[in-house]
């Protein structure tokens, strides 16, 4: 038996600081057809995918960004994207600056993913956690990178979901810099992570590692699907955004850590490829096989061995 799904990256390139909502949802919704016909199921868009990467500017009081933020998803703006996605049977994850109240009223600001299955529900939010760049404003830098600034860590922890017939995990931009990140979802089984990013090409607290802003970004991603045993669809914002150069690149890549499909452009650009989720098992059950290899008979704790049994 097997478990295909038709996954997408829907690549972004720049989005003006002024660029309207509405005129960015136009663009989703124009990756979206482009989706559909290439028979995609799951459409993954990028880390704040709504508006301009905003934390490259300090404003000292956040609420002068308070547009670029979303109290509600849906809301006005993206409703038609999730009423397209809906009729077209597609589902999709969209990133987005989030502004959520806690039930004792204080406000939460947030780099938020929200999964949304293909017959419109969601699945799940997830609240990037590794929170790069910096709090202050640091003037000493050509743009900021003032993300701690304008957002919390998330306080949920990197989370799994069945959905799209499988369990899928999701990360934000940074987040996929840190082994934890993927062994954290590993360890909840996860099949499919989900990955959007914007990162500049130019690292203010280190240019050397510029010229690697490319294959780092792939590496960490690869080294995290293989050693979990689960395929990483990784979403780009890029092209100069503002004035800032921002890496592209996006990738769908195997569970063995094979790079299977990647945008060649720095704009708008949907890739795709068709996935079987069954095929995480053949690192799942043997070299990655949790249960038993991070564990030893000799701590008489082994109970059973899913690869136990000769190859086919
Ligand atoms: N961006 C960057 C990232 O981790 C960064 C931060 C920028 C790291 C440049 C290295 C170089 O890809 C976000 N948004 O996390």
């Amino acid at each position: 038996m097997s478990r295909r799904i038709t996954v997408g990256a829907g690549q972004m390139g720049p989005i003006a600081r002024e660029e309207s909502k509405s005129d960015v949802v136009d663009r989703l919704m124009t990756m979206l057809h482009d989706a559909h016909e290439q028979g995609v199921d799951l459409l993954v868009y990028p880390e704040l995918a709504m508006t301009t990467f905003f934390p490259r500017w300090f404003v000292a009081d956040p609420a002068e960004f308070e547009h670029y933020y979303h109290r509600e998803m849906p809301d006005h703006d993206t409703k038609p994207l999730f009423d397209e996605a809906r009729r077209l049977g597609i589902g999709f994850a969209l990133g987005y600056a989030e502004i959520d109240t806690d039930d004792q009223g204080v406000e939460h600001r947030y780099n938020t993913y929200i999964l949304v299955e293909r017959d419109g529900t969601v699945v799940s939010k997830f609240r990037k956690i590794h929170i790069p760049g910096h709090a202050q404003y640091e003037p000493w830098r050509e743009f900021q990178h003032a993300e701690r600034h304008y957002f919390e860590p998330g306080p949920d922890g990197f989370g799994a979901w069945p959905a799209f017939g499988g369990i899928v995990g999701m990360a934000i931009c940074n987040d996929r810099r840190w082994p934890e990140t993927y062994r954290v979802l590993g360890l909840q089984g996860a099949e499919l992570i989900l990955i959007g990013y914007n990162t500049p090409l130019h690292y203010a607290p280190d240019p050397t590692q510029n010229a690697l802003s490319g294959f780092h970004n792939h590496l960490v991603m690869q080294a995290g699907a293989y050693q979990n045993g689960a395929f990483v669809v990784g979403v780009a914002k890029g092209g100069i955004e503002e004035g800032v150069d921002s890496l592209a690149q996006s990738v769908i890549i195997a569970p063995s850590g094979q790079i299977i499909a990647q945008a060649v452009t720095t704009g708008d650009e949907v890739i795709s490829t068709t996935i079987d989720l069954d095929f995480c098992d053949t690192y799942k059950n043997t070299l990655f096989d949790f249960d038993y290899y991070r564990m030893h008979e000799h701590y008489g704790l082994i109970t059973e061995r899913r690869g136990a049994v000769p190859p086919a």
